[in-house]
């Protein structure tokens, strides 16, 4: 079925075909299916677009990274598949890594996601041999590689899962968290967090570092931005109420 532009959601379904492809060529985990979902429902109250909170957090992390000794960006299922362009060009803005780090790790999914960057201009992609791990970390997101994750003095991990920001947060890390919700775990646990769809706030970031090089990181409190955050969507809350009266 083809959607015409002029379909009020055509941005959405574009991205949930996008996911879906990715799905079916196994480069997305079925879990990711369900991930997205919960994002797009905080994307609703946010009303699908970045809000002044993202604007200053997105600033952030680009000082944050252009200042950074070893920068690196993590790459999962769902983000190389919707937006592999995007991240290659942050990555060659800041300079930065690129690491694939997967949850539902399997060496075919690892294999496919390094493809695909490749494939959209990535000239080397970190992840396929690990020869680090990420201490205290049981699962497969604690394999990462000495070049990359595992030295990295900041590192943006978008749609993440929790537990893994808290342990490189315990290394010393500056983590820069994309995340639509800002009540999950990662979101807390971040050292600046992201509340914006990853498609809008990855390009945002390559702009702003663009115009950055040689300026301070300016002064960020995290707690005091997602408080912002979750205040917004509890106004937009009341006023669809409101509609209702
Ligand atoms: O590719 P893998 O194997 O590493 O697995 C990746 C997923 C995403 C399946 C895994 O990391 C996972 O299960 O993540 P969670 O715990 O569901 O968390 C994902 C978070 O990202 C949720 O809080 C969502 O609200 C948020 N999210 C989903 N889609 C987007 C998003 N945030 C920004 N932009 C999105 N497009």
């Amino acid at each position: 079925m083809t959607v015409p532009k002029s379909h009020p959601r055509y941005e959405s379904l574009m991205k949930r075909d996008k996911l879906i492809d990715a799905y079916k060529s196994g480069m997305v985990a079925e879990a990711g299916m369900i991930a997205h979902g919960r994002g797009e429902a905080f994307d609703y109250l946010l009303g699908e677009c970045t809000i002044p909170e993202a604007e200053e957090a997105e600033m952030a992390a680009a000082a944050l990274l252009l200042s950074a000794k070893n920068p690196v960006i993590s790459v999962n299922g769902n983000v190389a598949a919707l937006c592999p362009e995007a991240l290659v060009e942050l990555a060659e803005a800041i300079p930065a890594k690129l690491e694939v780090n997967l949850f539902y790790r399997t060496d075919e999914r690892m294999k496919k996601i390094v493809k695909h960057l490749k494939d959209h201009g990535a000239k080397k992609v970190l992840g396929l041999k690990p020869d680090a791990h990420i201490p205290d970390l049981e699962h497969a997101r604690g394999l990462c590689t000495n070049e990359g994750i595992f030295t990295a003095d900041v590192i943006l991990v978008p749609l993440e899962d929790g537990d893994r920001v808290q342990t490189l947060r315990k290394m010393g890390k500056t983590v820069i968290v994309i995340d639509l919700n800002p009540l999950s775990r990662s979101a807390m646990a971040g050292s600046v967090t992201i509340v914006d769809e990853v498609t809008r706030a990855i390009p945002n970031i390559t702009e702003l570092a663009r115009g950055m090089k040689g300026h301070p990181v300016p002064k960020f409190d995290n707690a005091a931005n997602l408080r912002r955050a979750i205040d917004r969507i509890t106004h937009s809350l009341f006023e669809i109420r409101c509609v209702f009266k």
